[in-house]
This record gives structure tokens, C-alpha cells and sequence, in this order.
């Protein structure tokens, strides 16, 4: 069990990624932010989870949707937005938008707009460690859409072939932009993973200590050297695929299936469940949220203040020196 400092630090990060990710969407309509973006809102869980059992040396990789990830491995903030203003001092600097972050002093080893491209490449970040002989493990995100394209069963079967020491975690929001999961897939996805020889598991993505326990034991075994875990996190994103809009009434997602998820919202969820256990009152919430706030404050001024790229750095970076 988690000790209560542990409890509330899960709490924080998921908190912190929801507060972000509403300043973004506040601020998105000012027309700054010059990156399409995809918000984690109602996904907080899953990153919270497994990314509190991971080192400073272990390794992330993520998608489209990766706020939620490069928040929770410790990931500077600051660079973070000013990526989003596209200005020099982003964690890309500014080249890459909020599609592509990267902060390798976190382990977070970079994100990919391809659906299905983290796959490969934490495969790829996996098994160098092994060659290595480094006791590191890489924490491999990705949407549901993303095991419908054939990267990720050349990859699961490798990895298991090689005892990776990767764990595999699905978002499973059900969607990819808006097509639904029940016709897209022959059998729930962890079942494939199994069908590799990989232990997997279908889980609540938005029961944060469900994710905790089963992301532990995923870590442990790949440090252990017994290869790599599987992890289907049942989620719902509360916002449409792109941008601040929700998609309720577009004719994708029905209002009841909407409501039915916020009600099951994972941060209040885990509120209520600290507050229940003593572990958290209303005067510690209010200034956790006054701290996170102040953080968020100080990263969108120094992103609006960051200089933007000139048109005479176009080159820069384009060739390894
Ligand atoms: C190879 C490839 N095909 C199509 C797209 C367009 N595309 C962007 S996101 C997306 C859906 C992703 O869904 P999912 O993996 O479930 O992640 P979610 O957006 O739900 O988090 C698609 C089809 C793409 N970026 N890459």
C-alpha cells in the first residue's frame, strides 16, 4: 500500500495535468497556441499511475495525446507550454508542437504523431537498454486505435521473444477520432497481447490505484529481466479527438455515454477517496490547487515571453552535427 506522501503526489500529478490541460484549453481561442493539440481531460489516471513507479532513468514514450505523460515522468513544465507557443525555448524548441515532447533528462525519450509509432520505438528503447545491460524499463503509451495498425503486433511478438523490458499501456478511450472500438477490433485488445505470450491485463484506467498496483507489478517483472507486460486501461477522453471542442451531438458519442463518464471522473473519484481515509481535507486541496496554479502561471508567462524561432533558424537542427 502507498504510503500517504505517495497517495497525495498522485494526487498532484493528476491534478497538475488537468488545471494544465484547462489553462490550454482557456487559452487556446487567443489563437498562441500555434499546435494542434490533444487534451488527456478524464485520462489522468493511467500516466499518474503507472509513471509514479518509474525512475528518473526509466523511459516514456507517447503519442498525440501526451500532456498527461510528460507531466507525470517529471517533465519541465515551462519547456512544455513554450512548445505549444512554438517559441525557442519549448522542449522541442519550438519545432515540434505539443504532438512531439521530449525531455530526456525525465526519461521522456519523445512522442510521435504516428498512430502506432510509439510502439516500435520504445521496442526500439527497450531493447537497447538490454543490450546495454542497463536495468532500465520503457513505459510504452498508446491509444486503442493504435493496434490496428501491424507495428504493434510485430513489436508485442518481438518484444516477448527478446524479454523487453518494456510495459505496453493502451488508452483504450474507446475511440479513434470517431470511430468506435466495437468496429474496429475482433476481440478486446489484451487478448492479442496474450495471444504473444505477454501477461496482460484489462483494467479501470480511471481507478488511479488500480493503475498503481498492476503498473508495479508490469515494472518490477521487466526489471526482473522476465520481459515485457501488457495493460489495457479502459478511459474515456472528455474532449473531442482535436482541440477544445466536446463532439456531444455531432452524432459520434451520445450525451448518456458522455455523462456517464464524468460521473465517473478518476480525480474526484480519488478526492473523495482521500478525503474519506483522512488523507486529504479541503484546506490541503485548496492549496494544492493554489501551488499547481502558480507553477501553470509562471509556464504560460514564460512561454508568452520566450522569443520565437527567426525565419533565419529554419535550418537549424536538420542535420545531425
Ligand atoms: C499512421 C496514421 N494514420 C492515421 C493518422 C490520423 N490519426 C491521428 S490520431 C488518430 C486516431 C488515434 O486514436 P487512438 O490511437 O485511439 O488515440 P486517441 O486519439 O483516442 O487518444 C488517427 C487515425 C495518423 N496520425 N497516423
Amino acid at each position: 500500500m502507498l504510503d500517504n506522501d505517495k497517495l497525495i503526489e498522485l494526487y498532484k500529478v493528476m491534478q497538475t495535468i488537468r488545471l494544465v490541460e484547462h489553462r490550454i484549453e482557456d487559452e487556446y481561442k487567443y489563437d498562441e497556441i500555434k499546435t494542434p493539440i490533444h487534451l488527456s481531460i478524464g485520462q489522468e489516471a493511467i500516466s499518474a499511475g503507472v509513471c509514479i513507479n518509474l525512475e528518473k532513468d526509466d523511459s516514456v514514450i507517447g503519442t498525440h495525446r501526451s500532456h498527461a505523460q510528460y507531466i507525470a515522468k517529471g517533465g519541465d513544465i515551462n519547456k512544455m507550454i513554450a512548445e505549444l507557443y512554438l517559441r525557442k525555448t519549448g522542449c522541442s524548441m519550438g519545432r515540434g508542437g505539443s504532438m512531439h515532447l521530449i525531455d530526456p533528462e525525465a526519461g521522456v525519450l519523445g512522442s510521435t504523431a504516428i498512430v502506432g509509432g510509439s510502439i516500435p520505438i520504445g521496442t526500439g528503447v527497450a531493447l537497447a537498454a538490454k543490450l546495454q545491460n542497463k536495468n532500465n524499463v520503457t513505459a510504452i503509451f498508446f491509444g486503442d486505435g493504435a493496434v490496428d495498425e501491424g507495428t504493434f503486433h510485430e513489436s508485442l511478438n518481438f518484444a516477448a521473444i527478446k524479454k523487453l523490458p518494456a510495459i505496453y499501456i493502451c488508452e483504450n478511450n474507446s475511440y479513434a477520432i470517431n470511430s468506435h472500438e466495437m468496429v474496429r477490433h475482433s476481440t478486446s485488445i489484451y487478448r492479442w497481447a496474450e495471444g504473444y505470450g505477454i501477461p496482460a491485463y484489462q483494467i479501470d484506467g480511471n481507478d488511479v490505484l488500480k493503475v498503481y498496483d498492476i503498473a508495479k507489478k508490469a515494472i518490477s517483472r521487466a526489471r526482473r529481466g522476465e520481459g515485457p507486460s501488457f495493460i489495457e486501461c479502459i478511459t474515456y477522453r472528455w474532449k473531442g479527438h482535436i482541440g477544445t471542442v466536446n463532439d456531444i451531438g455531432e452524432g459520434q458519442r451520445t450525451q448518456a455515454e458522455y455523462d456517464y463518464w464524468i460521473s465517473k471522473c478518476p480525480i474526484k473519484w480519488f478526492r473523495d477517496y482521500l478525503k474519506g481515509i483522512g488523507v486529504l481535507d479541503d484546506n490541503m486541496i485548496k492549496s494544492i490547487d493554489e501551488e499547481i496554479n502558480q507553477i501553470i502561471k509562471a509556464a504560460f508567462e514564460f512561454a508568452q515571453n520566450s522569443p520565437k524561432p527567426l525565419p533565419s533558424d529554419l535550418l537549424e537542427f536538420v542535420y545531425a552535427d
